[in-house]
């Protein structure tokens, strides 16, 4: 008998079924946001398709009851996994005032909730690398076992606060795990005039911990290398550094026209290798996703999407006068 990857890796065809879903419920929330967006309904959306493997793959290699998220403005796939649910995730993007990510106050992709451990970020790119190496530092200090996950995009990791948070974890030895997303593009900007450095990987030499680069379109060579990581923080052996190499599938978000930048033929080609068909093909022909359960899985998925679009547009706006709470100090 064939043995298929995942099986080598210990993930069972429910946990990979599960993977795949979890990819596909992006992929969907985030489609129709943008058919929401262009229909005037709501303001903004900043997209995760092309990143959805590498985020879900990421966060199925971590324990999701304990460790801590520090995610960007992309990682749809990430608060997903972590338990945000996709109505949570539609009333931030309508911002309505039950949105658990800032009450409808901050632009969508803003996560934070803390029942989830998913720590809240700031619109300034990275501040949240520090962060997450601040959690970390927790960890040690109160001797506890759960590792601290951030990610990034690769035009991010020339932000100071890169340098900053990774030098402090590797000098440390925190149980840090850095996954930059690189999807070749910083808004209009190529990975070649952004990096000078091969890959963001290399980075991880000056910072005295081991990195490197996979392929972001697989979900399991991505959860593999953050298994590894994961193993590695909790066993007191340092922080690692993941380059999970995709492509943005979209253009930067809603206020952002891509035509101007980069050939339509570069997207078709990078289409190829969308996870959310390569990934499907690869269940398909292991036989956990057949098309029965494949028919099942899109009609819930949709169900779920269209539950959670009319449930958030329904839902009520914060009082105007919400917007001074946790500004000044009430007594
Ligand atoms: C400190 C800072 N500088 C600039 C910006 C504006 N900005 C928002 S996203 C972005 C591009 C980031 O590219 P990358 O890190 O590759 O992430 P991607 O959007 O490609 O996922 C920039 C320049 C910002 N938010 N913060
Ligand atoms: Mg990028």
């Amino acid at each position: 008998m064939t043995k298929f990857r995942h099986t080598e890796m210990d993930l069972t065809d429910e946990q990979v079924l599960d993977m795949y879903r979890t990819m596909l419920l992006a992929r969907k929330l985030d489609e129709r946001m943008w058919l929401l967006n262009r229909s005037g309904k709501i303001p903004f959306v900043i997209s995760c398709q092309g990143q959805e493997a590498a985020q879900v793959g990421a966060s199925f290699a971590l324990d999701r009851n304990e460790d801590y998220a520090a995610p960007y403005y992309r990682d749809m796939g990430v608060v997903l996994a972590f338990g945000m649910t996709a109505k949570e995730l539609m009333l931030s993007a309508f911002a309505k005032a039950d949105d658990p990510n800032s009450g409808g106050r901050q632009m969508p992709g803003h996560f934070g909730q803390k029942k989830n451990r998913i720590l809240s970020g700031s619109s300034p790119v990275t501040t949240q690398v520090p962060h997450a190496v601040g959690v970390a530092l927790a960890s040690r200090m109160e001797n506890k076992n759960f590792v601290s996950f951030v990610t990034l995009g690769e035009g991010s990791s020339n932000q100071g606060d890169f340098h900053e948070g990774l030098n402090f974890a590797g000098v440390h030895k925190l149980p840090v795990i850095t996954m930059v997303e690189n999807n070749k593009y910083a808004i209009s900007v190529p990975y070649d005039r952004q990096v000078a450095s091969k890959t963001v990987a290399d980075r991880a030499q000056g910072y005295g911990m081991p990195g490197v680069t996979v392929d972001g379109n697989d979900p399991l060579a991505v959860y593999q290398a953050v298994k590894e990581a994961r193993t590695r923080a909790v066993n007191g052996e340092g922080p690692s550094l993941i380059e999970a190499v995709s492509y943005r599938l979209t253009a930067h978000s809603s206020d952002d026209d891509d035509r101007t930048y980069r050939e339509k033929g570069e997207v078709e080609e990078a289409r190829k290798k969308d996870s959310i068909f390569t990934f499907a093909s690869y269940l398909k022909e292991a036989n956990v996703l057949t098309d029965e359960i494949e028919k099942k899985m899109t009609d819930e998925i949709n169900n779920i999407v269209n539950e959670a679009t009319d449930y958030a547009e329904n839902a009520a706006y914060a009082e105007a006068e919400h917007a001074l709470k946790y500004v000044y100090e009430e007594k």
